[in-house]
């Protein structure tokens, strides 16, 4: 028969304290977190939205800029939001949520560009036939590029686009709209 003296259990409890230690390092070094925003800009043709601008920076996943989908015309509006990263990280993803109305009148309603210090490059392009008439989030890795220096900026342009079609008998004249609506994005690292 196995003894166990008091000893041995004493030694016993230490080791699986310092396991669940150790654990919960290794946890919080692999665990994706998330960064807050250091600073946002809005640009293009912020006058025709019918929403505030901050809706996209918010934080809440439930609020985003709209449309007013009263006019006619072809419209752009950009978001850029800055980070900034922990020289430890080797990980990075943008996360975003958008809605997409699609109507055949615009390609790439939609593009996600990132800044590699000198200009934007292009990360991610939404075509006319993706996503079509839903909400949907994309999970985009980054290259080591767009944030080697400590900090990060994403640039977030979404298009309007409404014309009248018709007009000549059979045909009574008829508004179509095609169009991006954001909610919010966010940084995902992994690292510490
Ligand atoms: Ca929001």
């Amino acid at each position: 028969m196995i003894q166990i003296t008091k000893t041995q259990i004493g030694f016993l409890a230490i080791g699986c304290v310092i396991c669940l230690i150790l654990g919960l390092i290794a946890g919080y070094m692999i665990a994706p977190k998330e960064i807050e925003l250091h600073s946002y800009n809005f640009g293009g043709d912020t006058d025709k939205l019918a929403t505030f601008n901050s809706y996209a920076v918010d934080g809440d996943w439930s609020t985003k800029i709209e449309w007013n989908t009263t006019q006619l015309g072809d419209f752009n509006v950009y978001v850029i939001e800055n980070f900034t990263i922990p020289n430890t990280v080797s990980n990075i993803k943008w996360e975003f949520k958008a809605y997409h109305r699609a109507g055949g009148l615009i390609p790439e309603p939609m593009k996600v560009s990132y800044w590699n210090g000198s200009s934007w490059e292009q990360l991610y392009i939404l075509d006319d036939t993706e996503h079509v008439n839903e909400i949907f989030f994309e999970t985009l890795d980054l290259p080591t590029e767009s944030f080697s220096n400590g900090k990060i900026s994403i640039r977030t342009d979404i298009r309007y686009s409404s014309h009248v079609v018709g007009g000549l008998l059979p045909h009574p004249p008829e508004q179509l709209w095609h169009y991006v609506e954001y909610f919010e994005g966010k940084i995902i690292m992994i690292g510490t």
